[in-house]
This record gives C-alpha cells, sequence and structure tokens, in this order.
C-alpha cells in the first residue's frame, strides 16, 4: 500500500461541505482514510477572485498508482461540478502531493507537487496532520518550509464543525 497525501480546496458554493464530500469519495474509491487535516480559510493565491478557498490536506492510504489516482481524483473533481478552465473559481480541487516518495515528472504528473514549499495553504495544514513528514527532493519538513515562508498571512484555522 502506498500513502498519498491530497491537497483539498474550493472556493465555490460550501467550502467544508465540498471538502468533506470529496474526501468521502476518495474513501470509497481510492483507497482508506489515514488522516484528514482541520480545514483553513486561504486568501487566494495567483488567481483574480474575490472568493476565499477553504484548504485541508489528507492522508490515503491506496492501492491505486500514481496515475491511476490522479485520474479518480481528476472524476472526483468533475462529479463535484469542478469546471477545470484555469483560473476559475472551483467547487474542488484535488492535487497529490506526495505518493510514497516517489519523484516523477511526466506530461501530466510532477510528484513531489512542484508548489508545495512555496503555497502557506499548502503547508499550514499540511503541517497540521504531518509536521515531520520530509519532503524527498528538498529534505525539508513540513514543519520547516512552513516556518520558512515566516509569518502567516491570509490563512486561517477553522474547524469541521459548524456553529
Ligand atoms: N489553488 C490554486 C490557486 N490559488 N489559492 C488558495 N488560497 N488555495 C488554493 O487551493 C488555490 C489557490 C490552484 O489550484
Ligand atoms: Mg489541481
Ligand atoms: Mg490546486
Amino acid at each position: 500500500m502506498a500513502q498519498a497525501f491530497i491537497g483539498l480546496g474550493s472556493n465555490l458554493g460550501d467550502g467544508r461541505g465540498n471538502l468533506l464530500a470529496a474526501w468521502q469519495r476518495l474513501q470509497a474509491e481510492a483507497g482508506r482514510a489515514v488522516a484528514l487535516s482541520p480545514p483553513f480559510l486561504t486568501e487566494p493565491v495567483g488567481m483574480e477572485s474575490e472568493q476565499l478557498f477553504t484548504n485541508a490536506v489528507g492522508l490515503l492510504e491506496t492501492r491505486l498508482a500514481p496515475q491511476a489516482l490522479l485520474d479518480k481524483m481528476m472524476d472526483i473533481e468533475a462529479g463535484l461540478g469542478r469546471d477545470r478552465q484555469k483560473g476559475r473559481d472551483r467547487t474542488v480541487d484535488l492535487d497529490l502531493l506526495y505518493y510514497d516518495e516517489v519523484v516523477i515528472r511526466t506530461a501530466s504528473l510532477t510528484l513531489p507537487h512542484p508548489e508545495i514549499a512555496n503555497r502557506s495553504f499548502v503547508l499550514a495544514p499540511l503541517a497540521a496532520v504531518a509536521p515531520l513528514h520530509v519532503h524527498p527532493v528538498l529534505g525539508l519538513t513540513s514543519l520547516a518550509m512552513l516556518q520558512r515562508l515566516g509569518r502567516q498571512t491570509g490563512v486561517r484555522r477553522i474547524s469541521w464543525e459548524k456553529t
């Protein structure tokens, strides 16, 4: 069994509801859930949008190979109404962050995900589930990468419970 870290994001509709729906489908169709981070409310990065994101990171144990897992993730995005045009607000975006220690680059898949170390909306939830997990290329823990980004602005931890 492989361990896959998956980044979940939504900035359209019920963010937490969309992420939980995607996480349910991943468990039903792709493997066994090991851990899910708390959700974080985050400012959009690299796109023009007024809509805050809800982001989380999940750890899944899977028998699917990396490309098969990615294909399954795209099916789940589509099933939840994802519009794949670049720069659009999205109901759900699933990104494969790590797959064991695999380092690959194909036309459709780069592992580890190339943006992990630059994105506090990935690192904050990642450090919440796996602070001491080491990036197989950079040799840095999730926590060290988060601290390296400096003071966190635009990222706020919330809770799965709706009050
Ligand atoms: N995803 C992007 C681009 N910008 N910004 C935040 N805060 N969260 C995201 O998940 C995100 C983003 C591309 O997938
Ligand atoms: Mg994506
Ligand atoms: Mg993304």
